[in-house]
């Protein structure tokens, strides 16, 4: 904010919030608003929910999640919401614990439905124990990422869902998506968007309803809305070569703004349809010959990695 006190946009009350983007200065109500109506312009732009779908949110207890739970809880009863918590097993810290206690606190406080999934109890290992696997030699976070993926879309098969809504934002969408551009990586590219759609049984559709909602927006929103996400770091994550190419996106965005939506909403709009026209990665996938659900091998990279983990302990 400039040394001069701005002015809400909206109603003229003393600003708190400045949208260079938008060109807008908003109070504390009003940008909560303000963020709520444009999560629900997403939904409606990219068709993410019909009215009475039932949506799986898969909550972290991280901020954006938690300001997705907020949100969509706060757009009324057009759709069904139910919540889900990985215990993925992570003691440093108690980060598990801390992120599941966090996540059920806010759904029991919002009246939201919560169910848990225990990597331990329901599938026999912890990410602790792909970290000290001597046969796992990929980077545990990759690791992590398969086993989030196949365990909430399971979830969400046997919850009977519509879609699985996760809260990656824009932050997080045009970091990669510039970075898929770079390396040229069409199979990912083609997976890249505010949709995953279902391609056939046992595979839920995947949702972005912060695809165009920044990660600066979702920390004002959780800190006036007084949420308090779970405080501790996961112990694995790194500097990673994605959170360089964040830099650089950062970088775009303060010289030239709007790069982020530019980035994002062009791909989606206008590019992924050309892409997923000509370009056969979202065509037909077999079932796994051990679990059943759908996987482009023989057997699916969540049982080759359990298997792995399983034969290790
Ligand atoms: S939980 Fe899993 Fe993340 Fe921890 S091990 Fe990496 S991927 S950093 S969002
Ligand atoms: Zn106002
Ligand atoms: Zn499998």
């Amino acid at each position: 904010m400039s040394n001069r006190a701005k002015r809400c946009s909206w109603c003229g009350e003393l600003a708190s919030v400045k949208l260079p983007y938008a060109r807008l200065s908003l109070c504390s109500n009003h940008f909560l608003e303000y963020i709520e109506r444009r999560v629900k312009n997403t939904i409606k732009r990219y068709k993410l929910i019909r009215p009475g779908d039932r949506v799986v949110l898969s909550l972290s207890g991280g901020k954006d999640s938690l300001a997705l739970l907020h949100i969509l809880n706060s757009l009324g009863d057009d759709f069904e919401l139910c919540a889900l918590g990985v215990d993925l097993g992570i003691k440093k810290d108690e980060y598990s614990a801390r992120s599941i206690e966090v996540s059920e606190r806010y759904c029991r406080e919002l009246g939201v439905e919560f169910l848990k999934v225990d990597l331990e109890k329901d599938y026999g290992f912890t990410i602790d124990d792909v970290f000290s696997s001597r046969r796992i030699r990929r980077p545990v976070c990759s690791s992590c990422g398969v086993v989030k993926r196949y365990v909430t879309n399971r979830a969400a098969v046997e919850l009977g869902a519509d879609s699985l809504a996760t809260g990656h934002n824009l932050d997080d969408e045009s970091t990669v998506l510039l970075s898929n551009y770079l390396n040229a990586d069409i199979d990912l590219l083609v997976r890249s968007g505010p949709v995953l759609p279902s391609r056939g049984e046992r595979m839920v559709s995947r949702i972005k309803p912060l695809y165009e909602t920044s990660e600066w927006e979702t920390s004002m929103y959780v800190y006036y809305r007084g949420i308090q996400p779970v405080e501790q770091k996961c112990p694995y994550a790194l500097d990673t070569p994605i959170s360089r190419m964040k830099e650089i996106v950062n970088l775009l965005e303060e010289r030239r703004t709007g790069s982020k939506i530019a980035l994002v909403r062009g791909f989606a709009k206008k590019i992924k349809p050309i892409l997923a026209e000509h370009h056969s990665a979202l065509g037909e996938i077999g079932q796994c010959e051990e679990c059943g659900y759908p996987t482009s091998t023989s057997v699916c990279s969540f049982c080759r990695l359990r298997k792995r983990v399983l034969n290790s302990k």
